[in-house]
């Protein structure tokens, strides 16, 4: 049975205050897309090291008042890049008005985030399920846009070993997850080979969130 079947065709509940919103970023592909170069030249990708000492697969930055960093001495958000010790880029409007919208549609008003995490796949990255907890108010939701060639998203529960929902994402997608399924686990299969017509063979994902 189609996990989706019933609901509106481009608004999709996929577990109770968890949405996908088909292509709903595509209204301001260019300038996204645009903002995303300029953020990436200001603050290039890089694989942040976990705790214990290994590459992450996927290539990551930050722009926005506050990054999300890992390194020896685990995950945290800071306001430097530790790269250069440079403030990060500042968040695009784009970037700003498409994280507002998104999380409004998905019924959480007033969502200002402060932290937007750029991650970068080529093909044979993942990421491993994981919580978002890092943050200091689970009240506020998370919007999570994908650009690029095709993945699948894992939505699972509130442990690690509950069930997962597999969520193909396409160019544009966006998921906004918050209230009752704020701290769910979640994470990427690897990425299959693939090439997008504007991003090649990447896949990069926009993870906007109110960290501080
Ligand atoms: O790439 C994605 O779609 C998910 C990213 C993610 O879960 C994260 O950055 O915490």
């Amino acid at each position: 049975m189609d996990l989706f079947e019933n609901m509106q065709p481009n608004k999709l509940e996929i577990v109770k205050d968890a949405y996908l919103l088909k292509r709903y970023a595509l209204a301001n592909e260019k300038p996204l897309l645009m903002d995303l170069a300029q953020v990436i030249s200001q603050a290039p990708l890089r694989h942040m090291m976990t705790k214990m000492g290994f590459a992450m697969s996927a290539a990551m930055t930050n722009c926005g008042e506050l990054g999300w960093v890992s390194d020896r001495q685990g995950y945290r958000y800071d306001m430097k890049d530790p790269a250069t010790n440079a403030a990060w880029p500042l968040m695009p409007v784009s970037f700003q008005q498409l994280a507002t919208f998104a999380a409004a549609e998905a019924g959480f008003d007033d969502f200002v985030p402060d932290a937007c995490l750029i991650n970068q796949y080529q093909v044979g990255a993942s990421m491993g399920l994981h919580q978002d907890k890092n943050e200091l108010d689970f009240n506020q939701p998370i919007v999570s846009v994908s650009l690029g060639v095709p993945a699948v998203f894992q939505f699972g529960g509130l442990t690690r070993t509950d069930k997962t929902l597999k969520i193909p994402l396409v160019h544009g997608d966006v998921v906004v997850w918050g209230g009752q399924s704020r701290l769910n686990f979640h994470g990427i299969a690897p990425l299959k080979m693939n090439t997008h017509p504007i991003l090649g063979a990447y896949r990069y994902n926009l993870t906007f969130r109110k960290a501080g």
